[in-house]
């Protein structure tokens, strides 16, 4: 069986997906992935159209590992997140292929399912911790059991005003100290309205500094947070030490990292307790499965990233692994916007607090192409950046 075509498609119904078609010499046969990165779509699509696609025609869509090796150690240039968000879309769409082939879905090609659904949280931002808990009482009655609580405290917005904005002339407050005063406050407050038993997850957005997390991870211990996410910047990994230190709070960390050995000394040493690596940023279900056995080893769970801004079949590649790995341990799941339901079928679904796939063959799901060509890329979708009070930028 061989490659004959790579198609990079670039569609925004709600907000932009970057999407990896490849075909096949057998009738019908073809597979889909995601190979979105949020603000900088066009240049994994760049990467893919001019630099990977023509390496793969004529490749046998069977050997998985070896083009994944081909991709990351062959072509001396590797890792990043340009690069290894457009080696997820291509190793999503192989292991799609494989299992149409094989007649079965992904996770039973990764060992069959170890577990009947993928436990997800689900986002109960609000503007304070009324509307916050007001939220998790609703997503509760829905069948959640685990939330995710992030709220605008005083100078530091947690929402921009909408999806679509120009970054020209856009940029949101943040305030260290506010911020380090409120959260505490917002966990005593959904404590004394909710009780114990909803799980509750903050995610710092990298915003700290070491010492600042490990203050807050402290302050918050005794509402028993599900994790904090990501208390500290990406690059020093080392720094965790201290944040791990201050505190036992459960602690999760990893969407901003592109491959395994980014994670490993946080992993080896024991310094997280969740690993929210992002399948469509680390070159998709080949290496998530590397970095769960990794983390099996040393008693740290997966809580793969679940934005909007990745694609339904990165959700679908989330929960096949999920299903499969022994050491799974939370599932962010996301509401996508409406116009999405009219260019994705198969999306992973909720059921009791659960997140499901179907049994169907390959990760499940499909792409409407004429519904996608309905939908051009938006060039004003981007991130807002984030300026302190005197003017200078702030981590995001
Ligand atoms: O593109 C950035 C988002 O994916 C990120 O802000 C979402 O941190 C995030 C999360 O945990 O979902
Ligand atoms: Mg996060």
């Amino acid at each position: 069986m061989k490659i004959t075509d790579v198609k990079v498609l670039v569609t925004a119904p709600g907000r932009n997906y970057v999407l990896v078609k490849i075909e096949t010499d057998q009738p019908g046969l073809y597979g889909w992935g995601d190979a979105t990165l949020n603000g900088r779509e066009l240049a994994v699509a760049a990467a893919l159209r001019d630099h990977l696609a023509p390496l793969l025609i004529g490749r046998d869509p069977g050997r998985i590992e070896d083009t994944w090796q081909f991709l990351f150690r062959g072509t001396y240039w590797r890792g990043g997140p340009v690069l290894m968000t457009a080696l997820a879309g291509i190793d999503l769409a192989l292991w799609d292929i494989k299992g149409k082939v094989a007649g079965l879905p992904v996770y039973s090609l990764l060992g069959g399912a170890t577990r009947d659904g993928a436990l997800a949280y689900r986002h109960c931002d609000g503007r304070d911790a009324q509307e916050i808990a007001d939220n998790i009482r609703a997503a509760q009655a829905a069948g959640f059991k685990v939330f995710r609580a992030q709220m605008d405290v005083p100078s530091s917005r947690a929402f921009p005003d909408s999806t679509w904005m120009d970054l020209t002339t856009y940029s949101q407050p943040f305030e260290d100290e506010p911020y380090l005063r409120a959260v505490p406050a917002m966990f005593e407050r959904l404590r004394r309205e909710l009780g114990d038993e909803p799980q509750i997850i903050h995610d710092v957005h990298e915003r700290l500094t070491p010492i600042q997390a490990g203050r807050l991870a402290a302050a918050v211990e005794s509402y028993h947070p599900f994790f904090l996410e990501d208390p500290i910047r990406p690059e020093h990994k080392e720094s965790m030490r201290l944040v791990r230190q201050s505190s036992r709070t459960p602690l999760a960390m990893g969407e901003l990292f592109n491959h395994r050995w980014e994670c490993l000394p946080l992993i080896t040493e024991q310094l997280i307790d969740y690993v929210r690596v992002d399948i469509a940023h680390i070159g998709g279900i080949s290496e998530a499965r590397k970095i769960a056995a990794i983390a099996e080893a040393y008693h740290v769970q997966m809580a793969f990233h679940g934005p909007p801004d990745i694609a339904p079949i990165t959700h679908a590649a989330n929960v096949h692994v999920d299903m499969a790995i022994a050491n799974f341990g939370v599932q962010e799941s996301s509401k996508f916007p409406a116009e999405v339901e009219d260019v994705f079928m198969g999306a992973p679904y909720f059921e009791d607090g659960y997140l499901k796939v179907s049994a169907a063959p390959g990760l499940g799901t499909d792409v409407d192409e004429t519904a996608a060509a309905r939908y051009p890329y938006r060039p004003e979708e981007y991130l807002p950046t984030l300026r302190r009070a005197d003017g200078s930028v702030q981590d995001w």
